[in-house]
């Protein structure tokens, strides 16, 4: 269906007036159509591709595109939008210069003295709704090898609009993959479905990661530049922290933000390992969206790291289907007064398959109502032996705790489950 008639008059006439006389699905005046930049004429023998920008005074709107397919005789065959904004009248005079942009963008990205831009910095319009814009600062910032930035900052107060790794369009964390005994820490980029898009602290579907030093289950009110109320914070979902324990002499509580990022990562890796064996939505997992696939979703699990009344411990607190449980790991303070030899079970991935698996165990044979099933002597000895299992087996590593006690020939069991 052709969405207006044959015309030999010019197609970007054409198309502005389509906007014009179609004010329903794009209600723009005169003075707005004609402010539109035409920044695309693509003509074949069949048809005219153009892509026109929103503009105001000049300067683009962010991604405000509106692009028209025109047959060979002058008839509107397809009009998409994007991020088009009418009736705007955001301010086209920047506060911020554009070397305080500069600084802004490189404090977004964590590259305070690498990297280099690309491009100049340019003004656009930002919109935050249908309503609403800002007027902004666009940069291009290349870090290393794996992080090309497109950011932009407010042209007012340089706070973060945008963010966009050209590299690599997904969130990406610095982590031990079993704990600091093995290999070095890692820069793993996220699955889909552990973060949303828009994201900057750890908070996803399968789990919400945040220090609980004072042991009251909530989240420490705690907003630092890595820390936003208790949850680790990252505007460019690089999730790359300082990192210390006892095992290089430091104190982990100084080092929170990996903490919590390392037990985002490994619950999240226990949640795919589990649903991988079978424990998926129907069989009453823990997400807060189910996706439509069975179950009852709301019961992501809460993780607490450095949990102040978990010292030399972790815990599973298991709930109904449809219920948040709670995932515990605390500090190892391994005997001693001091704090500099302390180690971190968020560091320590078989702590955390372990007491998943309890999640796991107890969910399924409690049916999804029971978290009392395993708590007999008997029960209780045979969940503590498949969580065991799940995790020496995921790592395939027979010797449970090693980092924990620093014993690497029986962990923190009587010995090796290989003897
Ligand atoms: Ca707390
Ligand atoms: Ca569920
Ligand atoms: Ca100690
Ligand atoms: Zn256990």
């Amino acid at each position: 269906m052709m969405l207006s008639a044959a015309s030999t008059r010019n197609a970007e006439v054409i198309a502005r007036d389509f906007l014009l006389t179609n004010a329903a699905v794009f209600p723009f005046v005169q003075s707005e159509v004609d402010q539109l930049r035409l920044v695309v004429r693509d003509v074949t023998p069949e048809a005219t591709y153009l892509a026109f920008n929103q503009t105001l005074n000049g300067i683009d709107v962010f991604q405000g595109q509106i692009k028209f397919t025109l047959s060979k005789t002058g008839e509107v065959i397809q009009v998409t939008s994007s991020e088009i904004v009418p009736g705007l009248n955001t301010s086209t005079v920047p506060k911020l210069r554009p070397e305080d942009a500069e600084l802004k963008a490189r404090s977004a990205a964590r590259a305070e003295t690498n990297g280099a831009f690309v491009r100049a910095p340019e003004l656009v319009i930002f919109p935050l709704d249908a309503a609403t814009a800002r007027l902004a600062y666009r940069l291009f910032l290349e870090v290393d090898s794996a992080q090309l930035y497109e950011i932009v900052v407010d042209a007012e107060d340089g706070k973060l609009l945008f963010r966009h790794n050209a590299y690599v369009n997904a969130a990406q964390a610095r982590v031990w993959t079993q704990s600091p005994n093995v290999g070095s820490r890692q820069l793993v980029t996220f699955p889909d479905g552990w973060l949303p898009g828009t994201a900057t602290v750890t908070t996803g579907n399968n789990v919400d990661a945040f220090v609980d030093a004072n042991g009251d289950d909530q989240p420490d009110p705690q907003t630092t530049g890595d820390l936003e109320v208790g949850r680790a914070s990252s505007a460019t979902q690089l999730f790359d922290f300082p990192f210390g324990d006892g095992t290089i002499n430091a104190n982990p509580r100084n080092f929170k933000a990996a903490s919590i990022t390392n037990l985002f990562y490994f619950v999240n890796i226990a949640h795919d390992f589990y649903y991988g064996l079978g424990f998926t939505e129907a069989a009453g997992n823990f997400q807060t969206d189910n996706f439509n696939k069975g179950g009852t979703g709301g019961d992501a699990v809460i993780a607490e790291a450095q949990q102040g009344d978990s010292d030399d411990n972790a815990f599973f607190a298991p709930m109904p289907e449809g219920t948040a449980p709670r995932l515990l790991v605390g500090l190892r303070t391994r005997g001693t007064s001091s704090l500099t030899d302390d180690l971190d079970s968020a560091y320590n991935g078989q702590t955390v398959i372990h007491e998943y698996g309890h999640g796991v165990s107890t969910r399924l044979i409690g049916a999804g109502t029971s978290t009392s099933c395993l708590d007999q002597i008997q029960s209780g000895a045979m969940g503590e032996g498949w969580s065991d299992y799940f995790a020496i087996s995921f790592f395939n590593n027979p010797v449970y705790g090693a980092y924990l006690s620093q014993n690497a020939s029986r962990g923190i069991r009587r010995q090796s489950y290989e003897g």
